[in-house]
């Protein structure tokens, strides 16, 4: 690279030396360039029918990449998102500067099939929606100076049976959702034309006595017409820069020819280890010159020396030392921009992932953007990488060869990431196992996926002998051991979810010594386990799938001690970081998958604060409990304190012991069991500072702080004079905080002198095993819908004993016995085989204060439908003793009630 265009890039100029059409720019440019070509393209769906064509050419727009067409359709109350054709153009004028020199389109991902046409021509199809692919459009371009060019990218993400992934607990969102750049090359440059890798495979080597070398295998690309003599030389640097190896090696390239070649740097003595602790990277620069000593290209690798194995009985070891691999599983989506994502922010979650402290990071499901392992190269993050076999395959040998170009691809575009030390090849393929009448033709079914996996292992270890394979399975031990794939990878990765989709978080323990036991031989790694934890949801009473951050906590609590006690467990992998968009999903958060621990605009939850406690080295304490500083508690009847309430507050830390303090006063000192205290806390209204202050070896290790802003909800409405507002989640035992903040509570019986429902059923599913709290079905027009997924049924009324005034009273409703559509979750197993109730329910009721009518003949189901949510707000004057009855009045079927607010207004006239 010469110095003009060195401080043209400092500048930031490299768009304009090449796009801006006032720039004449002759510079002739050495070795490899790489150009962002993201801007401006031109972004239409096509639709199937010619008159549609019309139509959505007229709404064309301007797009920088990465981009998905899929941000909102994967968020809106209609079931399924655009899955179809698509186009994506540009137009690129040839510069002199680029005379001699082959263009290569890189491609980062499209989802999932792509086409590249070249004024008018088509270049190159690419399958799979993961990978990068490279085309060499040099000869499609009209090459006059000035010469317009067009570029075309047809990109669909629809069903294609014979493309993973078929199905999938996450969103096929499409778009061409990674980089695009033009890389400007010599005649002669590493190319991998065919798997979309750089070209060049650096193999890092080192044993137990530290004896280090580096394998570099290559291919060089020589697109000129004559006979040519090159230098490869690699050069290894230390961190500092300072070189410690170097290595040269004469070639001879044929014309028009692709020339492979093997390069070694032996007796590296004693290198820096790479670790999590210390991931020490060195640099490798690999350049290839003429023969008159001028630069044609150059790769720059990071290298890590470090070695590893897994033992059955012992678990995992790196560097000799043995490592419990504890972390987290990563889909690449994020709120507001699906799966197209800034490289910038997307490495902000293994920096957290590391803060959380997290060693390692499954892939999942489908390889991801290059700076993900670049981060975990730099951080010390070990890492597995998988295609997205998810779920099934299809029996055919297209499947099974796109399967193996996936592989082939992943190997070798992420090859040289020291990070990475596994690779995985499907998820959970028995988990819709296809002909479930057909019993005999299933067990040819279990054959085929079994055969796949054979002839993905020997492609995999063929490919690279450094690293370990890995299938994921779930729970049904039985079957995958049965049909032989247990035995097929190096590694067995087990999905386990006991105590959330059934059973008690007890039996998790015991699953791992029954799988150990009958697969004695097999390393074992837990790649899956988690709860829903939807972050506005709390529960002191938690159980299971009720959704509640302090379920999840129990759940997380009792799993990592077992992951961290057993020894033949070689590591635990939460699912997931972060909660994701699975866009058939509904139940709390529609379309959104609510395991992370992080939400999925990546905000911590209680359960990222635990592992910390958990993980951490470094001293550590953190107060829970909530986003944002609003707070409210609620007083109880056998604590009628009038104007305060009892709260548990979390506390997560490693230390012995952790002292509290409430606006400066101390409340005592506890100590953390399994790493966290719920601590009971007395508040009263308005703001107030808690202080927890860990201790570690009878010294001050941390402190953290927060501020409330505390609400009180009286349990006696009478005495306390000082409320303005008591919203109640009708028919739930849980507490909801909406998004406007405001915290919604619990439902209550009636008792005398408080408020409450008289008569009246909570809702619950039917047919299910499971617990329930509500409905699981998206409730359409809200965002709000835990209120309304819950309910009471033939309520006889609702009472509030209050002092006399205004007030104004909101009632929600939902039909929630309505005609449904939804499929059932297809990762519930205990739900699967069961079905929703298809008719709706025709109910009618008045509702009434005293003599007065606040609303006849109500139908929710006629005048909203069903599973959306419907208000209805009255004023209403208290003046007869201080008592307000809602009355429900039947006239077909039960009247309904899914929550209720109750607010002051102008305050305690006629009292
Ligand atoms: C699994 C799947 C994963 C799901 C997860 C869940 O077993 O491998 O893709 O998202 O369960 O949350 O149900």
């Amino acid at each position: 690279m010469n110095i003009i265009f060195k401080q043209l890039i400092n500048l930031g100029c490299i768009a304009c030396l090449f796009f801006s059409s006032s720039v004449h720019a002759q510079t002739v440019l050495d070795g490899r360039v790489s150009v962002d070509f993201s801007s401006n393209w031109k972004f239409r769906k096509e639709e199937a029918s010619t008159d549609r064509i019309v139509k959505q050419k007229q709404r064309e727009e301007i797009v920088d990449l990465p981009h998905t067409w899929n941000i909102a359709d994967v968020m809106d109350d209609k079931p399924g998102y655009y899955r179809g054709a698509t186009q994506y153009h540009n137009i690129l004028y040839w510069k002199t500067a680029w005379q001699n020199k082959r263009i290569v389109l890189h491609v980062g991902a499209a989802n999932q099939e792509a086409t590249v046409f070249v004024n008018g021509k088509q270049v190159k199809a690419h399958i799979g929606g993961y990978t990068a692919f490279n085309v060499d459009i040099t000869d499609y371009l009209n090459r006059r100076v000035n010469g317009k060019n067009t570029i075309v990218i047809q990109v669909t993400n629809r069903f294609n049976q014979d493309i993973a992934p078929l199905s999938g607990d996450f969103t096929f969102l499409g778009g061409i959702y990674r980089k695009v750049s033009l890389l400007l090359l010599d005649q002669i440059h590493f190319a991998d034309p065919v798997y979309g890798s750089s070209g060049l495979r650096v193999n890092a080597k080192i044993d137990s006595s530290e004896n280090a070398t580096i394998n570099l295998d290559g291919a060089i690309q020589n697109a000129s017409a004559s006979q040519q003599a090159i230098v490869i030389e690699t050069t290894l640097m230390d961190a500092d820069g300072v070189a410690v190896k170097k290595v040269q090696q004469k070639e001879n390239l044929k014309p028009h020819s692709q020339h492979n070649f093997q390069l070694n740097i032996a007796e590296i003595e004693q290198p820096r280890l790479w670790s999590p602790d210390l991931p020490y990277l060195y640099r490798l620069i690999t350049r290839i010159y003429d023969s008159n000593g001028r630069q044609l290209d150059h790769l720059d690798n990071s290298v890590g020396f470090r070695w590893f194995s897994f033992h059955p009985e012992k678990g995992f070891f790196l560097n000799g030392k043995p490592l419990k691999l504890v972390g987290a599983s990563r889909h690449q989506d994020f709120k507001g921009m699906g799966n197209a994502v800034p490289d910038t922010l997307q490495i902000q979650d293994l920096v957290k992932l590391k803060a959380m402290g997290g060693n390692f990071l499954r892939v999942a499901h489908y390889p991801q953007d290059p700076a993900i392992l670049k981060a975990c190269d730099s951080l010390g993050l070990l890492a597995s990488v998988e295609i997205p076999l998810v779920n099934e395959i299809t029996e055919s040998s297209t499947f099974a060869a796109n399967s193996f170009q996936m592989q082939k691809e992943m190997i070798r575009q992420y090859f040289n990431h020291p990070s990475i030390i596994i690779w995985g090849y499907m998820n959970e393929i028995f988990l819709r196992p296809h002909f479930p009448k057909d019993k005999e033709r299933q067990e040819k079914y279990f054959k085929s996926v079994v055969s796949l996996a054979e002839k993905l292992e020997a492609l995999t270890r063929a490919e690279d002998t450094t690293r370990y394979t890995m299938i994921a399975n779930h729970g049904n031990f039985d079957l995958y051991h049965r049909t032989g794939l247990t035995k097929v990878p190096m590694l067995v990765g087990w999905n386990l979810y006991p105590g959330w989709y059934g059973g008690k978080i007890a039996d998790f323990g015991k699953q791992l010594e029954h799988i150990h036991q009958q697969l004695p031989e097999k390393p074992l790694l837990v790649t899956e386990y988690g709860a829903d934890a939807d972050y506005r949801i709390h529960s002191d009473k938690p159980v299971r799938f009720d959704k509640s951050i302090e379920y999840a906590i129990r759940y997380h609590q009792g799993y990592l001690n077992d992951i961290l006690r057993k020894a033949f467990v070689a590591g635990g992998v939460a699912w997931n970081l972060s909660d994701f968009n699975s866009e058939t999903r509904e139940e709390s958060m529609p379309h959104i998958n609510t395991k992370g621990l992080l939400t999925w605009d990546r905000k911590a939850k209680d359960s990222y604060f635990l592992y910390q406690a958990y993980l951490k080295k470094a001293p550590f304490v953190k107060i829970g409990g909530t986003f944002g500083k609003k707070w409210a508690v609620r007083t109880e009847p056998d604590r009628a304190l009038i104007g305060s309430g009892w709260l548990k507050l979390p506390i997560f830390s490693n230390a012995d012991s952790v002292e509290l303090l409430l606006d400066g006063i101390s409340l005592g000192v506890s100590k953390p069991v399994d790493r966290m205290i719920l601590w009971p806390v007395n508040l009263s209204r308005g703001l107030h500072t808690v202080k927890a202050q860990a201790f570690h070896n009878g010294k001050l290790s941390s402190v953290d702080e927060m501020v409330m802003d505390c609400e009180v909800l009286p349990y006696d409405l009478k005495k306390d004079k000082d409320w303005q507002e008591l919203r109640i989640n009708v028919g739930d035992n849980r507490e909801y905080i909406d998004s406007m903040e405001n915290r919604w509570f619990p439902d209550q019986p009636y008792e005398r002198g408080s408020w409450g429902y008289l008569k009246g059923e909570k809702y619950r599913l039917k047919n299910t095993g499971r617990e329930n709290l509500g409905t699981d079905v998206n409730i359409r027009g809200t965002g709000d819908d835990p209120l309304f997924q819950t309910q009471l049924q033939g309520l006889e009324s609702y009472r509030f004993d209050l002092p006399n005034g205004n007030y104004e009273v909101e009632l929600f409703f939902a039909e929630l016995d309505g005609p449904n559509d939804k499929e059932n979750l297809l990762y519930d197993l205990e739900q699967r085989e069961k079905k929703q109730e298809k008719k709706g329910i025709d109910r009618v009721f008045d509702i009434r204060i005293g003599g007065h009518a606040l609303a006849a003949d109500l139908n929710v189901l006629r005048e909203a439908g069903a599973f959306r949510g419907l208000r209805r707000k009255f004023q209403v004057k208290v003046h007869d003793d201080g008592n307000l009855v809602i009355s429900f009045i039947p006239k077909k079927g039960e009247p309904i009630l899914n929550a209720i607010r109750l607010k002051k207004i102008n305050q305690s006239v006629n009292p």
